[in-house]
């Protein structure tokens, strides 16, 4: 099992160091990992930490969570809705805007795994913006919003926008800041709409092999995915983890302030 450079980072074996090379450059990325069963994917996970989510027995029973929680990330002819009525994006063939996950939840996931069993033929690379990319492209007002005024997530209020041990992070889903867009001051409306604006223009494609692992860390980096055709079986298994390691704790909730 080797990684391989991630476009903008520099190329390691997989030596078991995820945790410091994660903290180091934002991302990591294992080729060949065993798609026919969980297990490759489970043991890098319990190597990095726990799941997010409490069970969810009714997406198990459906098929759509296996081995507790790793979400099959695939089209269905059902797709699921989300607490707002919207289609879940992940269970559909639509373009998936730049986002970084869990943004409503309370403690959102410090890693993102995911690991592709079936490419689409047609469309569906993941695409990436490295946050350290965007920032400094913002204009200072839109920074000052995103960092120090207080935008609705879930049932809290938070920062968009802030720094850590020398490297911007970002928390952000255009899809959830739309439906609190009437909460959002005009400043807060063009710092989202210049965050996502020089996002994009900042961001890079990267289509997924069958064995890719793509391992990140959830605010370094935005990330999305083009449409894909109907009909295609497209198949990510997707897991979201909060880091247990000690000395990845320090890395991943350090004091910041730098
Ligand atoms: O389908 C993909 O490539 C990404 C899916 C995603 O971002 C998500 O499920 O949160
Ligand atoms: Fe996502």
């Amino acid at each position: 099992m080797t990684t391989v450079p991630f476009p903008h980072y520099e190329a390691r074996l997989f030596d078991g160091g995820i945790i410091d090379q994660l903290h180091r450059t934002g991302a990591v990325l294992i080729r060949d990992l065993d798609v026919n069963d969980n297990r490759a994917l489970l043991t890098i996970c319990q190597f990095i930490g726990r799941p997010t989510q409490a069970r969810n027995p009714d997406a198990e029973s459906r098929g759509i969570v296996e081995d507790g929680f790793v979400h099959r990330v695939e089209a269905l002819l059902s797709p699921l809705k989300d607490r707002h009525g919207a289609a879940v994006l992940s269970t559909t063939n639509l373009e998936f805007q730049l986002h970084t996950d869990e943004f409503f939840a309370d403690n959102p996931a410090e890693v993102v795994l995911l690991h592709c069993v079936r490419s689409a033929q047609d469309g569906g690379a993941s695409i990436f913006s490295v946050v350290n990319d965007i920032v400094p492209l913002l204009s200072a007002g839109a920074i000052d919003q995103l960092m120090n005024s207080f935008f609705p997530a879930g049932n809290s209020l938070v920062h968009l926008l802030w720094r850590k041990e020398g490297n911007w992070n970002a928390r952000f889903n255009p899809y959830e800041l739309s439906y609190a867009v009437g909460a959002l001051s005009k400043d807060q409306r063009s710092a989202i709409s210049m965050f996502e604006h020089v996002a994009t223009a900042c961001s890079f494609r990267m289509a997924l092999e069958p064995g890719d692992c793509l391992i990140w860390l959830n605010h370094r980096m935005v990330h999305g995915r083009e449409s894909f055709g109907p009909g295609q079986e497209r198949l990510l298994k997707r897991v979201r983890l909060h880091v247990n390691d000690p000395r990845g704790m320090r890395a991943f909730s350090g004091s910041g302030g730098s």
